[in-house]
């Protein structure tokens, strides 16, 4: 009860922070995008993660203000790291957004507001949803056409760890597919997981999904996803998440 309270004044007193992971184009190495992850630099228990409050903040539905916060933030940022390098390509600028303020009906507006606000083109937005958050729910399915038409870009995150058909891939209208890092945890020539891991990679070619394999924690990881045909990656091999300055630095001087 007292972290709920404490959820509530939370936005308004400033205690949230972004921390962005690197996402890589596998192809050449070079940074491409960006994940960001909400922080919460509580007064007394210190950084809490996610895991720690977000469950929380969707049960209570405070996830609806959070995630506002978490828009507009990141999308400032994103702004601003443009600003930063203007000859080059923007970096994609990924936010996860959960079940509730998918369901929320002042979500689309709200983005579009941010867009035109903070200036970041619409297609350097990804918003990353859950299976778990899209299956199953025509409103959901109709937030996300919605979001399309916008131009904002859509990723299905956690790929391969919910309870959903493979027939969602037919009605979910993402630009991309993220394969959860558990697949990539244990991922050999000649294991379960890496035929999973290859029969996604074809799947998401065959329907024109992008790719992204995550939790890559070593070269040998790194070198299998690419192998199996996976456009980006990201994971501890590369970066952990970082705060926003220092991915500044790594588009200057690399990783
Ligand atoms: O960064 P970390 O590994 O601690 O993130 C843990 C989980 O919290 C991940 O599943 C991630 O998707 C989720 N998460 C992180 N940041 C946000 C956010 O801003 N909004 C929502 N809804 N979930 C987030
Ligand atoms: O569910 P989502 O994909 O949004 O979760 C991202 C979470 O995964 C973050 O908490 C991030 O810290 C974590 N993460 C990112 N890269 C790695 C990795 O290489 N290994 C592990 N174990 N976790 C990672
Ligand atoms: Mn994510
Ligand atoms: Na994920």
């Amino acid at each position: 009860a007292g972290l709920i309270r404490q959820l509530d004044q939370a936005v308004e007193l400033g205690q949230f922070t972004l921390v962005y992971q690197p996402i890589m184009r596998l192809a050449d190495d070079r940074l491409t995008g960006v994940e960001s992850l909400i922080r919460w630099n509580h007064p007394d228990l210190g950084v809490l993660s996610p895991v720690d409050f977000i469950p929380i903040a969707e049960r209570t539905g405070q996830i609806v203000a959070i995630g506002r916060w978490v828009l507009r933030e990141a999308c400032r940022q994103g702004a601003a790291w443009m600003a930063e390098a203007p000859d080059e390509t923007p970096l994609q600028v990924g936010v996860n957004v959960a079940g509730p303020q998918l369901r929320d009906p002042n979500l689309v507006a709200d983005v579009a507001e941010v867009l035109a606000e903070t200036g970041l083109p619409p297609g350097s937005l990804v918003i990353e949803v859950t299976e778990t958050a899209v299956v199953d729910d025509e409103e959901s399915q109709r937030t996300m056409e919605a979001l399309r038409a916008l131009g904002v870009k859509l990723a299905l995150d956690d790929f391969g760890t919910a309870a959903s058909s493979l027939g969602l891939l037919l009605t979910c209208p993402v630009n991309s597919l993220k394969l959860d890092r558990s697949f990539v945890e244990s991922i050999t020539t000649v294991s379960r997981q890496g035929a999973v891991a290859n029969a996604v990679s074809q799947m998401a070619a065959a329907l024109e999904f992008g790719s992204v394999a995550e939790g890559i924690e070593t070269e040998e990881q790194r070198d299998l996803v690419r192998l199996l045909g996976y456009e980006y990656g990201q994971g501890f091999f590369y970066s952990r998440p970082v705060a926003p300055e220092r991915i500044s630095e790594l588009r200057e001087y690399g990783l």
